[in-house]
């Protein structure tokens, strides 16, 4: 989290302290303290990468170099075919949430609706530090038409503000897969890192370079960046933080290229979401005191001083 966002949460946090202390006598101050809750939650909540791309295509391997340990076994995974969001927390856990957004203990009658019903997304607690600075959701295999898988990716999107899709260098790109992502909202291609697996395997510094060429005029203007990486030693690597080359070999196989471009969206995230805070306490703000709503330039200029705090 970037420092200006820390401190406006510490100020919105005071605020409602202050504001539950007087709610009891106030509707109006109650109504205020839960809008300034509302805001601090949004603001402060790590964003989330969505890893995207079809089936093989290195999305766990990845979410696991990211993270630095795997995630759930393989077998678990295999047989469940369901978004998995990763997020920090203290202890390990695991929740399973199904329709209307009911959350459930993952039990055996959780395991069953997994099994049974569709639409359900994985929870998934780790105490990893990164997952402060960003959430990572996993998909499944690319959604083939099948009405569910659709929309499962679809809610996936909605979830998140950050967009990876994962591509193999031996076929990096495939028309399919251009008419999976361009029909995704704009905002995850102005967030969006198109991530190609598989380098260890291009043959040679001309072929690589021929793909990214290729990759250059053919994609450039759907994503925010681009990253050819060797996803597998990448998270081979992860897993041994303390070895004596470790940044040398985690710059060789892209691991820092796609780690520096994840910060770049998250700091960009944040950004904006700090800008749209500050209109919001602006809009309440006006509407209270029964004025106009302020004029957009007055916010804007308010807002990028802000970010440029
Ligand atoms: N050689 C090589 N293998 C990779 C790379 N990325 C993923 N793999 C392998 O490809 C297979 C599928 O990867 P996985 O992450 O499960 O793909 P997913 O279906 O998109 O989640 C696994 O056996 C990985 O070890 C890479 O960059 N290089
Ligand atoms: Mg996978």
């Amino acid at each position: 989290m970037n420092l200006s966002i820390a401190e406006v949460s510490r100020e919105l946090a005071a605020s409602h302290a202050r504001l539950d202390a007087i709610a009891a006598g106030s509707h109006l101050a109650g109504t205020l303290s839960r809008f300034v809750r509302r805001l601090d939650k949004g603001l402060t909540r790590p964003p989330r990468v969505l890893l995207m791309g079809e089936f093989n295509a290195g999305k766990s391997t990845l979410a696991n170099a990211l993270i630095g340990r795997e995630v759930l076994p393989t077998s678990i995974l295999a047989n469940t075919r369901v978004p998995l969001i990763v997020h920090f927390s203290e202890r390990p856990a695991l929740m399973l949430e199904c329709r209307e957004h009911r959350r459930h203990n993952l039990d055996e009658a959780a395991l069953r609706l997994l099994s049974s019903e569709t639409g359900c997304v994985l929870h998934v607690g780790l105490p990893v530090e990164d997952l402060r600075t960003f959430e990572l959701i996993d998909t499944p295999g690319l959604a083939s038409g099948i009405a569910h898988a659709d929309e499962m990716l679809l809610d996936a999107c909605r979830r998140a503000q950050i967009a990876i899709w994962c591509t193999r260098a031996a076929q990096a790109w495939k028309a399919s897969e251009q008419a999976v992502w361009r029909s995704l909202p704009r905002r995850l291609h102005r967030n969006g890192i198109l991530a190609v697996t598989g380098s260890d395997l291009v043959n040679g510094e001309r072929e690589r370079e021929k793909l990214d060429g290729r990759l250059q005029a053919e994609a450039s203007d759907y994503f925010f960046g681009r990253v050819i990486l060797a996803a597998a030693d990448a998270d081979e690597l992860r897993r041994a933080p303390h070895s004596d080359d470790y940044a040398q070999r985690w710059q060789a196989c892209g691991g820092h290229a796609l780690d520096v471009m994840i910060k770049t969206l998250v700091m960009q995230v944040m950004d904006a979401r700090q800008l749209s805070a500050r209109r919001a306490i602006m809009r309440a703000t006006a509407r209270l005191v029964g004025n106009r709503e302020p004029n957009a330039e007055a916010v804007a200029a308010e807002g990028s001083s802000a970010v440029a705090a």
